[in-house]
């Protein structure tokens, strides 16, 4: 059974929005013909409360993109994005969430990041959905979405370590690639055994 994985296709990850991927909404429709082709579709939220520990503004002397070291390891910081119940966490207008059996939040505990969707950055406190996926008998998992280069790569290898087959359909994922990090995530998906497509 093959599941579809959409990886934050919300406002604040397109065009005009708080940490904007280029060309990030040109994913949607592309998306939303997709999904009628898998035996399950996911959606997965950034879902972070105010004042999230990601966020440069709760870091004197911070600006988004400088890094800093959790009690869990290295962090890049953010805008502040995708805040609970703000218009920014809402799905892009045009993605198609009636399609979908199951949305994923992720990100809300205050002091940790979760790029993935299946654990959080200590790559240790789970979301819950490795175990929905086996639940329904669904191993082959596509993904798609926003950002490739941080929550699609940082999925897609978790997944293949937990022995899913997994595949990035890249024409369908924009990345943010700041300091080489679409290289450097498309060398770690390669090596973690994803199949980019
Ligand atoms: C993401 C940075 C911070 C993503 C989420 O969806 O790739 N990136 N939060
Ligand atoms: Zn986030």
């Amino acid at each position: 059974m093959h599941a579809l994985i959409v990886i934050d296709v919300q406002n604040d990850f397109c065009p005009g929005g708080a940490l904007a991927v280029a060309g990030g909404d040109e994913v949607v429709e592309p998306i939303n013909a997709l999904m009628g082709a898998f035996d399950a579709v996911i959606l997965t939220q950034d879902w972070h409360p105010a004042g999230h520990s990601s966020f440069a503004s709760q870091h004197p002397g911070k600006v988004p993109l400088d890094r800093v070291d959790m009690p869990y390891g290295p962090q890049v910081l953010w805008p502040d994005h995708c805040i609970q119940g703000a218009a920014g966490a809402d799905f892009h207008p045009g993605l198609n969430t009636n399609r979908a059996d199951l949305v994923i939040r992720k990100g809300f505990r205050p002091t940790i990041d979760s790029y993935s969707a299946f654990y959080e950055n200590d790559h240790a406190t789970p979301t819950g959905l490795e175990g929905y996926l086996q639940s329904r008998g669904l191993t082959t998992l596509t993904l798609v979405g926003l950002a490739t280069d941080f929550c699609v790569a940082f999925s897609a290898i978790d997944a293949a370590t937990r022995g899913f087959d997994v595949r990035v359909n890249e024409a369908l994922c924009r990345g943010i690639d700041f300091d080489g990090s679409l290289t450097a995530a498309r060398q770690r998906m390669n090596e973690a055994g994803v199949t980019l497509s």
